[in-house]
């Protein structure tokens, strides 16, 4: 059996997370190193390890995905302006090989990222 992701981990209580939303499908807990007052990491439970590697079976989970996003920012207090990342690949920031949204929100974002 594949070794359990560092997320799948926090999902499943063997690593402490600080929690902010769960679900059948999902879960989100706060980043441990926040770029923003809030910074959620929205994570699936299936542990896709890059977008990229989703597949058309993923499309509900995708899309559940993006539907809890905004419902988590409002939650936080900022449902008009919070951003949606997700890195794929080392070179695009991506350290964490499991798939996950980046909620960030509570300062001015500026664009384009760096
Ligand atoms: P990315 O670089 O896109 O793969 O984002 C991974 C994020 O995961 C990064 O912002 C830091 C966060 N992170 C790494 N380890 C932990 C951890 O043990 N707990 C929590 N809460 N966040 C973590």
């Amino acid at each position: 059996m594949a070794e359990m992701t560092l997320f799948e981990k926090i999902l499943a209580g063997e690593i402490p997370g600080d929690m902010v939303y769960e679900d059948e499908h999902c879960a989100a807990f706060r980043d441990i190193n926040p770029a923003a007052p809030v910074h959620v990491l929205l994570v699936p439970r299936k542990p896709i390890p890059r977008l990229a590697d989703a597949s058309g079976d993923d499309a509900g989970l995708l899309g559940h995905l993006l539907l809890v996003a905004p419902k988590i920012a409002a939650a936080e207090g900022f449902g008009d302006a919070f951003r949606l990342v997700v890195n794929n690949g080392a070179d695009a920031g991506q350290s964490v090989f499991h798939l996950h949204l980046h909620i960030i929100a509570g300062r001015p974002l500026k664009w384009p990222p760096g």
